[in-house]
């Protein structure tokens, strides 16, 4: 009886140990939640929230970023010839990691930037053109440029970190080869420095040119809000959505190139699925002849290539990962396609 009493006892008492336990884990959390937190946005508009507030980083350097000049902005440097007539092409890149940018309503990234933006500059040549880029590390850990394509290997940006606070490094070679190649931070842990937004693209044009066409590039990328290792918004060109609520104009009867570099972490594949069309798919760039006419390109990590296409017919078309999770969770866009009056006008229906 005595035993049986005791033990009545201590299970009551473990239950309420248990009970005023939780009581104060949920209701610290329920406090912590509360904490009211102030942002800058990127317009410049001062907002506060109670809501959950993932690695926050408190900054001034607040970042502007509008998907819709990247998409065919190409930067060919500072223009010079060599006394051996070759062409120099010079850079600067400002490295830095205390950016923040709300990505999504309310939803703030840290970004690490290369020239203020994630992705950084598309950096575009000719081959055989001497690309110099001075190099600034104005971020507070060390940071490097990794360009994929060929180079000596004191130029790989991997062996040599650049300091922090000011730290330099010019990076100098030869433009090649042909194609669409990603650049990015070589710093480890190398999934951190590129999640966070260290990436580019590097285009190298042949010396015969392409055909002209209405250009753009679109880096594939998925955005670790809470740095647990796995995406919770994908995107074309970082913002998710954004293409889909700013629809991407072109013309029928018009060649589009797009330049396309998977950066996605984490997940090992990524896809680019087009509507109401297909695609001739040059793999890498690095062929002047297609490899394939499709509608579906599968791309793993850093995986790249250039693909064409004109609309026979006007309308909106959706393009997006046919990885529905990764559609639904921003990465998708449309194609507005409009009768293009340059060709229409021109048009001879016979006699
Ligand atoms: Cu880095």
């Amino acid at each position: 009886m005595e035993k049986s009493r005791s033990k009545l006892m201590i299970t009551a008492l473990s239950v309420f140990v248990m009970i005023s336990g939780a009581y104060f884990v949920f209701s610290d959390d329920i406090h912590a939640q509360l904490e009211e937190t102030i942002f800058v946005t990127h317009t410049g508009a001062v907002i506060s929230t109670t809501g959950e507030v993932l690695d926050p980083i408190y900054t001034s350097a607040n970042m502007e970023f509008d998907p819709m000049e990247y998409l065919r902005d190409f930067d060919y440097g500072d223009v010079s010839t060599l006394p051996d007539g070759t062409t120099l092409r010079e850079y600067t890149i400002i490295a830095e990691d205390d950016g923040v940018m709300e990505v999504a309503p309310g939803i703030f990234y840290n970004a690490w930037t290369y020239n203020g933006s994630v992705p950084g500059p598309t950096i575009r040549a000719t081959e055989g053109d001497i690309i110099r880029i001075n190099f600034i590390n104005n971020g507070s850990k060390e940071h490097t440029m990794h360009f994929h394509g060929i180079h000596p290997a004191e130029m790989d940006g991997v062996f040599e970190p650049v300091g922090g606070n000011g730290g330099r490094f010019t990076y100098e070679f030869a433009a090649g080869p042909v194609g669409v190649h990603p650049y990015h931070c070589h710093i480890m842990p190398l999934e951190e420095h590129i999640i966070h937004g260290l990436y580019g693209v590097f285009i190298v044009d042949p010396k015969e040119g392409r055909a002209p066409a209405d250009e753009m590039v679109m880096v594939l990328n998925g955005l670790d809000m809470d740095f647990d290792g796995e995406n919770n918004f994908y995107a074309a060109n970082t913002i998710p959505f954004y293409y889909q609520h700013h629809p991407i104009q072109i013309n029928t009867d018009e060649l589009v190139r797009i330049y396309v570099v998977n950066m996605v972490e984490f997940d090992p594949i990524n896809n680019l699925h087009l509507h109401g069309n297909l695609y001739e798919y040059y793999p890498t760039g690095t062929d002047l002849v297609p490899s394939f006419y499709t509608d579906m390109i599968t791309l793993s990590q850093t995986e790249r290539g250039i693909i064409e296409f004109e609309y026979q017919y006007p309308g909106n078309y959706l393009f997006h990962a046919h990885k529905v999770e990764f559609s639904e969770k921003g990465w998708v866009g449309i194609f507005q396609v409009n009768e293009n009056k340059e060709q229409t006008e021109d048009v001879d229906y016979g006699s």
